[in-house]
């Protein structure tokens, strides 16, 4: 059985599309690989120890997890030294990760969540890694947080792994999205879902429920019509699925379709929304928004924010294109 490798991927994207220079495709490998060894601690799990609190805070003041640390040092040391990186951001720092002196830098910027959805560590469920590739500002030497303060739009890459039953690398690197298997026995990741489209419609949505009397007017309405199936307004009934691991919950609907919603409430209204800008939100409506779909923070695209901190929060609003053009509108109506 032939089959396409991520690295045979790279070179025809670089080779015969002219799609990438061959320095963002030599640190996309490196991104890749760091996440296949982030892949093998994440499975061995309480056997190696690495389950549970690191007991110390991140930026946010969130209670790190072991595997969080692991996973952002995994990939830390795996792209200073590759020549390629200019700097590097994470949710677990508070600023820019500059390259040490001793190595080359190149033009790109990498910002990355090491390890998404944490609160499922411990019960097994699966998590994820997320990451954005920027371009380092003209004349920038060494980056502050300003260089990483672009557009979701200008992303030259984003992609996200996730480590379930099995465990996959979703990439755009504006060409569409595609889906790499890893291959445990080979340690190759293998194109096994190419040009993945979500469907435009769904009947399938996913958002935090317990926040029901939090939301405003157009995400309660909306959700409200979904719930009340059959005898309501969109006649016809809809499922509900929430892992509360946003690379899960989204490569559901990569998958399958569906739409995800993690909107501004009353409670998150004061941090801007939930979810990171640069390294949740932004890679993720470049992966959807390849794949056919739509992602909004219900008053605009996410892509055309100007971020204004390395961990500024934002509302998400992402999947099938018809049911998040129809939460744009009721927020149109509304406000
Ligand atoms: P987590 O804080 O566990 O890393 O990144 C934020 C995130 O998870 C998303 O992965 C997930 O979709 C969401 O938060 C879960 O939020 P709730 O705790 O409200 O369910």
């Amino acid at each position: 059985m032939s089959r396409v490798t991520l690295t045979q991927f790279l070179i025809e994207q670089q080779r015969n599309e002219n799609h990438i220079p061959a320095d963002l495709r030599l640190l996309i490998e490196v991104v890749a690989r760091a996440v296949k060894t982030i892949s093998v601690h994440v499975g061995k799990g309480a056997v190696a120890g690495v389950l549970g609190s690191a007991e110390t805070e991140n930026v946010q003041g969130e209670v790190q997890k072991k595997l969080d640390v692991i996973a952002n040092e995994l990939l830390l040391h795996a792209n200073e030294w590759g020549g390629h990186l200019a700097a590097m951001a994470s949710e677990e720092l508070e600023g820019p990760s500059l390259i040490p002196n001793r190595y080359p830098k190149g033009e790109y910027l990498l910002v990355f969540d090491p390890l998404d959805g944490s609160s499922n560590i411990d019960v097994n469920i699966s998590v994820g890694t997320i990451f954005s590739v920027l371009r380092c500002p003209e004349g920038v030497v060494d980056p502050t947080a300003e260089a990483f303060l672009q557009p979701g739009r200008t992303q030259v890459a984003a992609g996200y792994a996730v480590y379930g039953p099995s465990t996959m690398l979703v990439l755009t690197v504006g060409t569409g999205t595609h889906g790499f298997t890893l291959d445990r026995e080979f340690g190759a990741w293998v194109l096994t879902q190419p040009d993945m489209q979500i469907p435009p419609d769904t009947r399938e949505f996913s958002i935090n429920a317990s926040r029901a009397r939090l939301w405003e007017a157009p995400v309660a309405r909306y959700i409200s019509e979904l719930q009340a199936g059959t005898e309501g307004p969109r006649g016809q009934d809809f499922n509900m699925r929430w892992v509360a691991s946003m690379v899960a919950d989204v490569h559901r609907i990569m998958t399958r379709g569906g739409i995800f919603l993690y909107p501004l409430d009353e409670r998150n209204r004061k941090n801007g929304g939930h979810l990171r800008l640069l390294y949740e939100a932004n890679p993720m409506s470049f992966l959807v928004e390849q794949a056919g779909g739509v992602a909004s923070t219900g008053r605009e695209r996410v892509l055309d924010l100007q971020p204004t901190g390395l961990h500024q929060r934002v509302p998400v609003i992402l999947g099938s294109r018809n049911e998040v053009e129809r939460v744009v509108a009721y927020h149109r109506e509304a406000l």
